[in-house]
């Protein structure tokens, strides 16, 4: 790949380093005890790493450093941020030892399965500092689920200090069985999680945000914002943007902060298919009245599945059989495609394939039957261009410090547990540091059928500051037009411009 005179430009940023990670060698975990009450088959699950406490990084010496082996590994889909987090890995296992050893694991946890990996040099990481995807070592959505995987990570990755599993929910959920798999079978490899992933979902009281977040909004946010000047000139178009974010709606919220488009839906708010269709409707409606024929509107991916109506129809689909009368309704008037879309497979993990179906053609298409054609609407999906970008300068000190701080957590010994980086709003000098064991987060979910041990997903909360803020404000942006341009992520200038970090943070 070649670069331009702006990635050349990243290349050379030098991220910004909490106080703590600037002397690796004063610095180690502490055990911070506290009682859990966790339940009898997470308990039952996880023998080994259940009753782990949280750690914190505190000033201390760490005693003496020796090389460590380290793999690591890319999971699911792509976030701004991911090389940084490679970076700040290599560069911390440099300074414990510099004859330590990071290992890739290439394209995603099948690499660990079929033990496809390479040891990764200062040069090559060098090419792909503060630059977006995952491209260094690629990544990939195979699960290590069957007791044959788990053999084979141990054979493959057994003897190594440390396996670092970048990801997101269902990647970390991954990461905690195995770092159980290893105590149980006399492994010395410890696993650690780093929380990757655009959708904003792996959120706890601990952990405040993933990466590839903010810059996936403001990705987002730059074009919503070019939209609506664009709607505001040509007044002749409402345009229906999907976003990206599967489940949860933080991504739709966000953008709709950063941008104050006529409406925004959020999946968490539970409306059924023909409240939100009539919303529209109604919409359209106060706006003509108003003089106006055009608009912009944000659709979550996510929120195919909030829609009680089309949330039976897929349950009901997936278990294959006759669909209920009701169902039958609902599938008959959907369009062809969307049909199509509905039927297809789930992913690894038992995910719905949500960026894949058209919701936003969905209501335009019921709009339109409302209002009898008289609904003159464009369909747009903001999905796969925000999670490869340069990340911001959020994102990319985020990373770099996650990746410091994981090496550390293998350094001292910890295991089952993911990195998190709290205070973040705050100044970067200040972040904490603390790593949460994961079976804290772990709780059992059906999936394809089954119950699962996964990582709960955060969803927006309608009773949390940062909707209520929102739902303060959404009314005002209905038919007057508060349109705002954020314009592209900003690398160069003021602080203001280049350090900002997500308004649903704040
Ligand atoms: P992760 O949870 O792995 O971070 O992926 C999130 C996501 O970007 C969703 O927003 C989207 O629905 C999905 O991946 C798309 O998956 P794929 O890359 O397999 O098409």
């Amino acid at each position: 790949m070649d670069l331009s005179p702006l990635q050349k430009m990243r290349l050379k940023y030098r991220p910004k380093i909490p106080d703590l990670l600037r002397d690796l060698a004063a610095v180690s975990l502490k055990a911070q005890p506290m009682a859990k009450n966790l339940s009898p088959a997470i308990q039952r699950l996880f023998p080994k790493t259940f009753s782990q406490t949280p750690f914190v990084l505190t000033q201390g010496n760490a005693g003496k450093a020796r090389a460590l082996k380290v793999g690591v590994v890319f999971s699911g889909g792509q976030a701004a941020g991911g090389h940084n987090v490679i970076g700040g890995l290599y560069d911390a296992l440099m300074k414990i030892d510099p004859k330590s050893e990071l290992i890739g694991f290439l394209d995603g946890p099948s690499g660990i399965i079929q033990n496809k990996k390479r040891t990764l040099s200062g040069e090559e990481i060098a090419f792909y500092r503060n630059q977006g995807g995952f491209d260094l070592i690629g990544s990939g959505r195979t699960k290590i689920e069957k007791p044959e995987d788990f053999q084979a990570a141990l054979k493959n990755a057994g003897d190594f200090d440390g396996l670092v599993i970048i990801g997101g929910d269902d990647s970390n959920t991954n990461a905690a069985l195995l770092a159980e798999y290893f105590l149980e079978h006399g492994s010395r490899t410890r696993v650690v999680g780093v929380p990757k992933t655009i959708d904003g979902d792996l959120r706890s009281e601990d952990i405040e945000i993933s990466f590839g977040f903010d810059s996936a909004c403001k990705t987002y946010s730059e074009l919503i914002g070019n939209i609506e000047r664009d709607a505001l000139s040509a007044k002749k178009y409402y345009h229906c943007i999907k976003l990206m974010g599967r489940s949860a709606s933080h991504i739709a919220l966000e953008c709709a902060l950063q941008t104050r488009p006529n409406l925004t839906l959020i999946g968490e708010e539970g409306k059924t298919m023909a409240q939100i269709v009539d919303e529209i409707a109604d919409l359209v409606k106060r706006r003509k009245a108003a003089g106006k024929e055009y608009g912009v509107i944000l659709i979550p991916e996510g929120l195919v599945e909030f829609m009680p109506e089309i949330k039976k129809l897929i349950q009901e689909l997936s278990k294959g059989g006759e669909l209920s009368s009701e169902s039958a309704a609902v599938f008959a008037d959907l369009p062809e495609k969307v049909q199509k879309q509905l039927q297809l497979e789930r992913d690894p993990h038992g995910n719905v394939q949500v960026s894949l179906i058209e919701t936003e053609l969905i209501l335009i298409e019921k709009v339109k039957k409302k209002l009898e054609g008289k609904f003159n609407a464009v369909q747009h999906f903001l999905g796969y261009e925000g999670r490869s970008c340069l990340p911001s300068n959020f994102d990319a000190s985020y990373c770099y410090a996650l990746g410091l701080f994981t090496a550390l957590c293998i350094r001292d010994g910890l295991t089952g547990v993911i990195s998190s980086i709290q205070k973040l709003k705050g100044a970067i000098e200040q972040w904490h540091l603390k790593a949460v064991p994961i079976v804290d987060l772990i709780h059992f979910e059906i999936r394809k059928g089954k119950e699962k041990p996964v990582i709960q997903k955060s969803l927006v909360d309608i009773n949390g500051k940062a909707f209520l803020y929102f739902s303060r404000l959404r009314k005002s942006w209905e038919v007057e037009d508060r349109y705002i341009s954020p314009g592209p992520i900003q690398f160069f200038g003021e602080a203001e411009l280049t350090d900002s970090v997500p308004i649903t943070l704040e």
